[in-house]
């Protein structure tokens, strides 16, 4: 959706996580939009920075951040540094209540997860922008996303929505090889708790892509 509604010359900046999967694969590069992801270090939370330099050096482009929650949460107070200094960029947030890369990483290893979800409820990082004088739009329904998206992307001035995913989506690899389809069993048969949701999502996506 983001990728649909933004500008032509748009710079796309990202986190280290299951948003780099999820920006990587439907962050389609055309005209002159560029796009920005931790190089070296996988380090968490260079979205956020990253927007805030690109925007300076860039005034007139737009420039959106794709971040976790995890990774936002670590270094929220540079929202603050955009307020303060007018920047629009545009941040999304891909509200998962988790660590996500490492909850799939621990059972592509063969282990169920442990100590990855935050307690419930999700935070509202919608209201921090608010309260402080920027556009945030909090989406807990699918069917909230695109105006939230447009809102936001049209507003002149510093944006944050802040949506609410599915934790229990699995960012699959391409072609899934057998050493992981085997942990990733394994993982299950030692108790992988969400087992019921995860297998339910993994299954409405084949069904999905079968139908595609
Ligand atoms: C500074 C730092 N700490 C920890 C890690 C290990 N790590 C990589 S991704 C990740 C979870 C990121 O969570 P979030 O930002 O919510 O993104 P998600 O994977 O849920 O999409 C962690 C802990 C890291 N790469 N860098
Ligand atoms: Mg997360």
């Amino acid at each position: 959706m983001v990728n649909a509604a933004a500008a032509d010359d748009a710079i796309l900046t990202c986190d280290s996580g299951t948003i780099a999967t999820w920006a990587a694969r439907h962050w389609t590069i055309r005209g002159d939009r560029q796009f920005y992801l931790s190089g070296n270090l996988a380090t968490m939370a260079p979205g956020l920075p990253y927007a805030i330099g690109i925007q300076h050096a860039f005034p007139g482009r737009q420039v959106i951040a794709f971040v976790g929650d995890g990774g936002f949460a670590m270094l929220m107070a540079e929202f603050l540094t955009a307020i303060q200094h007018k920047l629009p960029v545009k941040i999304v947030i891909n509200n998962n209540n988790a660590l996500g890369q490492i909850l799939w990483e621990q059972m592509i290893l063969g282990y169920p997860e442990h100590g990855v979800r935050y307690p419930g409820p999700n935070v509202d990082y919608a209201a921090i922008a608010t309260a402080n004088g920027a556009y945030g739009a909090k989406v807990r329904q699918p069917n909230d996303l695109p105006g939230a998206i447009q809102q936001a992307l049209s507003y002149d001035g510093p944006t944050l929505v802040d949506v609410d995913v599915n934790p229990d989506e699995p960012p699959l690899p391409g072609k899934v090889e057998y050493e992981q389809a085997k942990k990733f069993a394994e993982a299950f048969l030692k108790g992988q708790p969400h087992r019921s949701t995860i297998a339910t999502t993994l299954f409405r996506d084949k069904i999905q892509q079968l139908r595609s």
